[in-house]
């Protein structure tokens, strides 16, 4: 599939910050570097230069350029940059950035929830909706659902919580990681002293107010819900989570939430998800406690319930083969996910029982990998790394920060090596690659923080860049961003492009991204012989390139969140 050759001037569409990089890359064989001009919004020439020549890039299978203007600081609006008589689309250069975009990444939880109606003073009119799977026909009801077959004998009320994506499944494994994220993003803040911009009343959430910072208000939604489906007390397998819950055939597109007429049903409790629950719900009570103690207390309390049930039944694996009307989150390794709650209890209590998981575990001294829903290992090893006065011995926590730094620079080389500047190799396109960029940006964003390098942030910052439309195909994924942003992602209720009285996604919705796998119809359909970074299509119909999801859309929060922050060091 040939990129759009409209634009060859590659640049963030959204914009710049003063003192932050500012590349754009140039699709263009010549072998000479090329010159270029910045121009501001009435066409007066600001700076000018001259290319580097990159050549190939690998992951977009084109010859690149790379354009280097960051010796012009700003501010204004309407700049562009023209090469070869190209002008790239209209950006900014200001401060204030990435204020709208911290703010409405982090709205997009409030329009994914389930069990509340959605009120359009607060989400827009076009997104209002009476509550999803609250038992008003024609919904079969969150308040309760039933197990599968075998599973159990009793129901339980799980309302509540987010969809998980563009369906209205609710699965314990990936609400994990976007809590998780979501507060996390929340504590990294309030070290840096920017917890005020998601302080109490800086998002357009039913509980503004309340005095209750309104990030961790969002999160208390999904937490609330992933301590409902811990199994109650008095039940076999008691203190397990159960794995999810969700329709028992895929959900029809579209569909509205209240009018899906399914039945709901739990799915077999499962070692990763109580694992998961003990990892956020230790995050909680450590997070929360300032706020309101008695939920700290009921976080802490499910979490060590958690985990000890985790214990006892270490090897509950959720099949793959469980993929019928709702996504498997299947997982063969659970030990990540062990490490990662221990590190939460350990960070939260200080207690021995829980250091002792943490020092005996692989993942304490393993260089640091990639996270995502399955993988989790490095969410544990940043909350020890960062949290002040985690009860380890200093060299154990100076090693994982150096471990987390090494991470960060291996990502600034692969960035280095590429046309686009992108944190994933070129073989690392698979389905949700977005949030592989923007949690490898985060990487990046608690170096910066543990070191003040600004090498970090620059690496960060321009994670964004090729998120924001300096990439292979000169778009933005993320809806209301950008001169080209994605606008069909996949999604049941905003869903447009299948009918035309539904909305477009909300503004901040941010697509999962290239999937060199081709894992739809449409994405086979549409996009075979794709080089891997240019294997994305803006159709409702490619779920593996343009679904919207908790996860990402909480990678994309925290990174969010961080650029808007605008330290320097
Ligand atoms: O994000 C998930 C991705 O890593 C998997 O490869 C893919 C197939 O199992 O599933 C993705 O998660 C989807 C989930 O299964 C169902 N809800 C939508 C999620 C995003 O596409």
């Amino acid at each position: 599939v040939a990129a759009p050759a409209d634009f060859p001037v590659r640049v963030n569409q959204v914009g710049y910050l003063p003192d932050g990089p500012k590349r754009a890359t140039v699709i263009s064989s010549a072998t000479a570097p090329l010159a270029w001009q910045l121009r501001d919004a009435s066409g007066a020439q600001v700076a000018s230069g001259t290319s580097t020549v990159h050549g190939a890039d690998r992951a977009s299978g084109q010859s690149t350029h790379l354009v280097d203007f960051g010796g012009y600081t700003g501010p204004g609006t309407g700049f562009t940059l023209v090469v070869g008589g190209q002008a790239s689309h209209p950006f900014d250069i200001s401060a204030s950035l990435y204020d709208g975009l911290r703010a409405d990444s982090m709205a997009f939880f409030y329009q994914q929830r389930s069990g509340v109606a959605i009120d359009a003073a607060l989400a827009g009119s076009a997104y209002a909706r009476p509550a999803g799977h609250l038992g008003v026909a024609p919904n079969k009801g969150d308040t309760s659902v039933p197990c599968q077959a075998g599973v159990c004998d009793y129901r339980l009320d799980v309302r509540g919580g987010w969809y998980d994506a563009g369906d209205q499944g609710k699965y314990v494994v990936n609400g994990g990681i976007a809590t998780w994220e979501i507060v996390n993003s929340f504590e990294r803040a309030r070290r840096s002293g920017g917890d005020a911009a998601l302080g109490d009343s800086t998002l357009r959430v039913p509980e503004r107010g309340n005095g209750t910072p309104d990030v961790l208000d969002e999160a208390r939604w999904e937490l609330e819900f992933l301590l409902r489906m811990q199994v109650p007390a008095d039940k076999p397998m008691a203190g397990m989570a159960f794995h999810k819950m969700h329709d028992a055939q895929w959900t029809g597109l579209p569909t509205r939430p209240e009018l899906d007429d399914q039945q709901r049903e739990l799915h077999k409790p499962s070692t990763a998800a109580t694992l998961n629950l003990a990892a956020t719900a230790a995050q909680c009570a450590r997070v929360y406690a300032p706020y309101d103690a008695a939920f700290a207390t009921r976080c802490l309390n499910a979490a060590r319930r958690a985990w000890t049930a985790a214990k006892t039944n270490p090897n509950v694996l959720a099949p793959a083969t469980d993929n019928t009307g709702g996504g498997a989150y299947e997982d063969a390794d659970v030990s990540d996910e062990f490490y990662w709650a221990a590190a939460e209890l350990l960070a939260t209590t200080g207690e021995s029982q829980y250091r002792d998981a943490v020092t005996s575990s692989p993942h304490h001294t393993k260089p640091v990998d990639g996270f995502w829903w399955g993988g989790t290992a490095t969410l544990g090893r940043i909350t020890l790394a960062t949290v002040p006065g985690v009860a380890l011995p200093t060299d154990d926590v100076n090693r994982l920060r150096s471990l987390l730094t090494s991470a960060a620079d291996t990502h600034l080389s692969t960035m280095a090596g590429q046309g686009y500047a992108v944190p994933i190799a070129a073989d690392a396109y698979v389905w949700g690659s977005n949030s592989s960029v923007a949690n490898n940006a985060m990487v990046m964003g608690v170096a910066y923080e543990l070191t003040g390098q600004q090498r970090y942030r620059t690496g960060a910052l321009e994670s964004l860049d090729y998120l924001l439309g300096r990439n292979a195909l000169d778009r933005s994924y993320v809806s209301g961003y950008g001169e080209r942003a994605s606008e069909n992602q996949h999604h049941r209720f905003w869903a447009h492009q299948n009918d035309a009285s539904l909305p477009h996604p909300p503004a901040g919705s941010f697509a999962g991204g290239p999937d060199a796998g081709l894992d739809d119809p449409i994405a086979k359909a549409q996009l075979a012989g794709c080089a891997p970074a240019a294997c994305y299509i803006d159709d409702i119909g490619s779920y593996s390139t343009n679904e919207v999801a908790i996860n990402w859309n909480a990678s994309l929060a925290w990174l969010a969140a961080f650029a808007a922050e605008r330290r320097s060091a």
